[in-house]
């Protein structure tokens, strides 16, 4: 294979989907390839997520400016690695995180390494005239992942009655990627006129999902399960239901309480919420959980998973932030069945496949994941043909950012033709 070395590396201030600042990466290669790659950010962040470097200089963005990260990018980050073969993705990873030298990429800031990471991976494929999804998953990348939709928007994401954050609707029974996506995209619309004809609103919430006043985050499950069957799908054998509580959001600051206040649903400790799981399981298709703990509740989650966990997905995002110190805990510990994965909780592209790697030997699922926050940039579309995950969650059938990433996988879906497979 012909080898191509980093020859420039330059950075600059973009906008998110939120309007907050963000970081774009540019990297230029010996042979002339150019590619860039924007950092996504996100709001229900874990407390042990990479951080996120700003400025904060309140007379800029409200101190959102990520000025800093950006000259590192361009200052400390670049100058060292003009020369390395852009192929060299883990080295390169692994020349950052020595530049960086702390637990949580605090120095440089993790906005600034992850857009190196990506663009130099996406210049690497550019490179060696590879789509991205077959460089970072070889020839045998061709599962398509089901696009879980967030079609009701809750908690951070949204300003209304619902404790819940995220509402998915799940394509488990079409036969393939677009027709999946088309019966979630349809159950979205029928969705809005029916929150349409109950006068509850239809703007939506930082994904794209619908974030209407519900009376109860268990009247946001039945309005999606008759959206299904209104859209003329079968619940559970064609459309299943995938939520995301981000119980972090809700927690009461005591390990184990937690208190649903948005929905009036008041005060609850981990066995209540645990139980009442139990019910919703029982009434509703719902095939992943998400988060329905908090990140400090390790006790709580792994008894969420001792009762629900040969039912259903349970997926740890806040608790395990794409870290293998935490995931490999949560393996030992029986904390869950599956960990999502955002690469920006992490920081290196190399990094968050080790996370997969890690928990595909265990036996384990894994989700992968956009933040509330995202940019036009559908690196994740590839990226999870890529890990070969079979599930990734990108938002709702509204807001370009989402969209961007949906379109993208569409394209892989065209580009594979025959080899493309889809199965839940
Ligand atoms: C989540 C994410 C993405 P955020 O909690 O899973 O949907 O939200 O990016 O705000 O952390
Ligand atoms: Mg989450």
């Amino acid at each position: 294979m012909k080898r191509s070395t980093i020859s420039k590396i330059r950075a600059m201030e973009i906008l998110d989907s939120r309007g907050n600042p963000t970081v774009r990466v540019f990297v230029e290669l010996s042979d002339g390839t150019e590619s860039c790659a924007s950092v996504p950010s996100g709001a229900s962040t874990g407390e042990n997520e990479a951080v996120e470097l700003r400025d904060g200089d309140n007379s800029r963005y409200a101190g959102k400016g990520v000025i800093k990260a950006v000259s590192n990018v361009t200052e400390i980050i670049g100058p060292p690695l003009i020369g390395v073969d852009a192929s060299e993705q883990a080295l390169i990873d692994r020349l950052m995180i020595e530049m960086d030298g702390t637990e949580n990429k605090s120095k440089l800031g993790a906005n600034a390494i992850l857009g190196v990471s990506m663009a130099v991976a996406r210049a690497a494929a550019q490179s060696a005239r590879i789509p991205l999804y077959q460089y970072l998953g070889g020839v045998g990348a061709r599962r398509l992942p089901i696009p879980c939709m967030n079609i009701v928007n809750g908690g951070q994401h949204a300003d209304n009655s619902v404790d819940v954050q995220e509402f998915m609707a799940v394509p488990i029974g079409a036969p393939s990627f677009h027709e999946g996506l088309r019966y979630v995209a349809e159950t979205f619309h029928i969705l809005k006129g029916l929150l349409k004809a109950r006068g509850l609103s239809t703007g939506v919430g930082d994904e794209g999902g619908f974030a209407p006043n519900f009376s109860s985050n268990e009247d946001a499950i039945e309005t999606i399960v008759q959206a299904i069957e209104k859209a003329g799908y079968k619940p559970g054998d064609e459309i299943a239901i995938a939520l995301d509580s981000a119980a972090t959001s809700f927690s009461s600051g005591t390990v184990g309480e937690y208190d649903l206040n948005r929905s009036r649903a008041g005060k609850m400790s981990s066995n209540d919420l645990i139980a009442l799981a139990g019910e919703w399981i029982e009434k509703y298709p719902i095939v992943l959980w998400e988060d329905p703990l908090a990140e400090a509740d390790w006790e709580g989650f792994r008894q969420f998973t001792a009762n629900h966990g040969k039912k259903i997905e349970v997926v740890g995002d806040d608790i395990f932030v794409t870290n293998t110190r935490y995931i490999a805990r949560g393996i030992k510990e029986g904390t869950a069945n599956s960990a999502l994965i955002k690469l920006n909780q992490i920081g290196t592209v190399s990094e968050t496949i080790e996370a997969v790697r890690m928990c595909r030997d265990a036996g384990w699922r894994y989700f992968l994941s956009h933040r509330s926050g995202e940019t036009e940039d559908p690196f994740l579309a590839d990226f999870a043909v890529a890990m070969d995950g079979g599930h990734l969650k990108t938002g709702s059938a509204c807001r370009s950012e989402r969209i961007a990433k949906y379109n993208r996988l569409l394209e892989i879906e065209q580009d594979l033709g025959e080899g493309a497979l889809y199965y839940w």
